[in-house]
């Protein structure tokens, strides 16, 4: 879906705490805290808008590595990074950091901007004079992002703008780095993918997926590609029941990774070693292929996760 571009005249606020009936929302230096009445909340951090906590039910969602750095020194090792303009080695190729500069980068908070009645919606802002000179020369385009980030009762949506500011087209990839916090990766069941095509990173193969409830036994890192919007992506608990389910709008590929304890043990800010157990990536993105947006045209792509 793109739509031509939007005039956009949101006030960024400084840092305080704003109340309403459904909540607050509280600014400070580095991140921003939403809280429903109901008791749900989350945090996300201005560095690379990285969600780190989503609290519902009293219990934590998502993973984030004890050893994370949360500073702003690197990419966070959990929580949602954002992926954007490129994933994986197509960074590499554009001479960017691996997954791009949105997740290293410092975003503006544009405030609150809710839509619905029964959410709190939080507005992040980056354009290419939020990023460092030499990020900029290795994808010089025009660009305007502006990611939400929207709070329910029993929900979390993540939702991306691209806009084309300049005259030329550009090409982008984006992903929703998402870890979900589970209680033993080797006894949950991913549902949703059977029947899809997906890039075996591990095995270096492409393969059509067989199975209706695909398990993690070793490290697992596949990119299932064009994936019908209406196939809904389930991550069931060891009793069968939907943990999470992750629904895509305008984003057509689903990456699951896991890396298990050999992965594990090559990434430094994986820690305990043994967390690969407790977290399991289910990712909605659009990274098989580039978009191409046209110059002053607008892209949307979102995802919804929703609780049992
Ligand atoms: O999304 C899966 C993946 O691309 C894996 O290949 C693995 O590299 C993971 O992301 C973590 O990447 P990061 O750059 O955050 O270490």
């Amino acid at each position: 879906m793109v739509i031509k571009k939007a005039s956009l005249s949101i006030p960024v606020p400084s840092a305080g705490s704003v109340r309403s009936a459904k909540g607050s929302v509280d600014l400070s230096s580095d991140k921003v805290k939403v809280s429903l009445v109901t008791g749900e909340s989350i945090e996300v951090l201005l560095y690379g808008a990285t969600v780190t906590s989503w609290k519902a039910g009293g219990e934590e969602k998502l993973f984030v590595s004890e050893g994370a750095k949360l500073d702003g020194s690197k990419a966070v090792r959990g929580g949602i990074p954002l992926v954007f303009p490129a994933f994986g080695p197509n960074s590499a190729s554009l001479n960017l950091p691996q997954h791009g500069f949105a997740r290293i980068s410092k975003w503006d908070f544009l405030g609150e901007n809710s839509e619905e009645s029964s959410s709190v919606q939080i507005d992040f802002g980056l354009s290419a004079k939020n990023i460092p000179e030499e990020l900029k020369k290795a994808w010089d385009h025009p660009f305007g992002l502006i990611y939400s980030v929207i709070l329910g009762q029993k929900s979390l949506q993540t939702k991306l703008v691209v806009q084309n500011e300049g005259t030329e087209a550009f090409d982008f990839q984006v992903l929703f780095h998402t870890y979900f916090k589970v209680d033993d990766a080797e006894a949950i069941a991913i549902k949703g993918l059977q029947g899809i095509t997906y890039n075996d990173k591990v095995a270096s193969s492409k393969q059509e997926e067989t199975a209706d409830a695909i398990k993690i036994t070793s490290e697992t890192d596949r990119v299932y590609a064009k994936v019908p919007e209406e196939k809904e992506t389930v991550i069931e608990g060891a009793d069968g029941t939907a943990l999470y389910t992750v629904k895509r709008v305008n984003l057509e590929d689903v990456v699951v990774w896991n890396p298990h304890s050999s992965g594990a043990e090559k990434i430094g800010d994986f820690e305990p070693k043994s967390a690969w157990k407790n977290m399991v990536c289910v990712e909605a993105g659009s990274v098989g292929e580039w978009h191409t947006l046209e110059g002053g045209s607008v892209w949307e792509g979102r995802q919804i996760i929703t609780l049992a």
